[in-house]
């Protein structure tokens, strides 16, 4: 079972919660409430990922692997490439449209 630190109020949590629900995984990971702050870190965070950042995650073999890029970009490989293709224009165009998305997020936080 993998497991990923969320936390609801994450908007790239919830890009990763999208991809992992249309690859068919969310299943597979065991969602981990935690406190994600900037000033007071969440040690259980930390412990996989030094910035205590969420969303977190560490894979069936162990690895800790951070930054929802980073995390849709590893689920993806777990379903074939569903998302993101592995090569050509397609590849790039998906890729470019997740920068959006989190450009879109970065304006969104930053307006608050
Ligand atoms: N580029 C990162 C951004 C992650 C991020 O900023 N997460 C925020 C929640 S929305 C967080 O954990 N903040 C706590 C902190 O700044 O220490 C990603 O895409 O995962």
């Amino acid at each position: 079972m993998m497991q990923l630190f969320y936390a609801s109020t994450s908007a790239y949590v919830r890009k990763v919660m999208v991809c992992a629900q249309v690859l068919g995984l969310a299943d597979a990971i065991a969602w981990l409430d935690s406190a994600a702050h900037p000033v007071e870190r969440d040690e259980r965070i930390a412990a996989f990922n030094p910035l205590a950042k969420v969303p977190a995650l560490r894979t069936h073999h162990g690895l800790c692997l951070y930054d929802s890029r980073v995390i849709c970009e590893y689920l993806n490989t777990l379903s074939q490439g569903a998302l993101f293709p592995a090569t050509g224009d397609a590849r790039w165009q998906s890729l470019t449209r997740q920068s959006l998305g989190d450009g879109l997020i970065d304006a969104a936080l930053l307006a608050l």
